[in-house]
C-alpha cells in the first residue's frame, strides 16, 4: 500500500514512521509513505500557499491551486483510492475505517492548517472527510501519522503472531482484557491464578470477562453499537 501526505510542515512527519511497526511495514516493502511538501506546487511568491478569507474574519486559508497543482501531479502517477481530507468537521476515524481503509491501495491524504482549505477543493477533489476526535489540533499532520499508523499495522505481514491485530481492542468491539507478565509476585502483588492454570479455555473464558466487564464500566458506548 501506498499513502501520500501533502503538508506544508513535512518536517512533522520524519519521524513517526521512522521507528518500530511502521518502519518493519516500510523495511518489509508492505507500506511506503511519501510526504509531499505542498509548497514545491505554488506558483505564488515566496511560496505561498494560503490567503485571507473572502467575507473577511481572523485566519488564513489555504489556496484551491496549489493544492490541485499537487494532486494533479501525483494523480499522472498513481490512481487514488480515497483523497482524505484530515479535518475536525470530518467524521470521527474508528477502528472500522481503519479496517476499510487497511484494504485500498493508494490514499492521499490532505493534512489542513491555519482556518482550513478553500471549500472548492474539498468538494471536487475530497472523497472522505476524517477527524481523530471532538478537540482541535493545529494541523492536520498528527492525525494523518494516526491513520496511517492504524492503517498500516492492518496490513498483512506488519504483525507477527504474537501481536496479532485479530486480538487488539475495538477488533470486536471489546476493549482489551488486562495482561502480565515476570515476575508473578512483585511487592506482594500476584498475577491472576487462572492464568497459570494452562487451561486454555479457562483463560480464554476469563479473558473475555474481563474485557467485558472493562468495556461495561469504561466504554458501554462501543457495547450499545
Ligand atoms: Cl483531522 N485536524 C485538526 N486540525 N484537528 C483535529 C483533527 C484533524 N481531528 C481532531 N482534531
Amino acid at each position: 500500500m501506498t499513502i501520500d501526505i501533502i503538508s506544508v510542515v513535512p518536517d512533522l512527519l520524519k519521524s513517526p514512521f521512522a521507528h518500530s511497526i511502521m518502519k518493519r511495514a516500510a523495511d518489509k516493502g508492505l507500506l511506503t509513505v511519501n510526504v509531499i511538501n505542498l509548497r514545491d506546487y505554488t506558483t505564488y511568491a515566496r511560496a505561498q500557499v494560503d490567503d485571507y478569507q473572502f467575507g473577511g474574519g481572523a485566519g488564513m486559508v489555504m489556496m484551491i491551486e496549489p493544492l490541485v497543482n499537487a494532486v494533479e501531479s501525483l494523480q499522472k502517477e498513481k490512481q487514488y483510492d480515497e483523497i482524505i481530507y484530515l479535518t475536525p468537521d470530518g467524521g470521527t476515524f474508528n477502528q472500522k475505517m481503519a479496517n476499510t481503509l487497511s484494504l485500498k491501495n493508494n490514499l492521499l491524504m490532505i493534512c489542513g492548517h491555519y482556518k482550513g482549505i478553500d471549500q472548492r477543493f474539498r468538494d471536487h477533489f475530497i472523497t472522505k472527510e476524517i477527524s481523530i476526535g471532538d478537540y482541535v489540533l493545529s494541523g492536520g499532520e498528527l492525525a494523518a501519522a494516526v491513520l496511517t499508523d492504524a492503517i498500516g499495522r492492518l496490513l498483512p505481514g506488519v504483525l507477527n503472531d504474537e501481536s496479532s491485530a485479530l486480538t487488539d481492542s475495538f477488533q470486536d468491539n471489546l476493549l482489551a482484557p488486562p495482561v502480565y507478565t515476570r515476575p508473578e509476585n512483585f511487592r506482594g502483588w500476584k498475577i491472576p491464578e487462572v492464568l497459570k492454570s494452562g487451561n486454555h479455555k479457562l483463560i480464554e473464558e476469563w479473558r473475555h470477562n474481563q474485557a467485558m466487564e472493562r468495556t461495561v464500566l469504561r466504554r458501554p458506548d462501543i457495547l450499545e453499537q
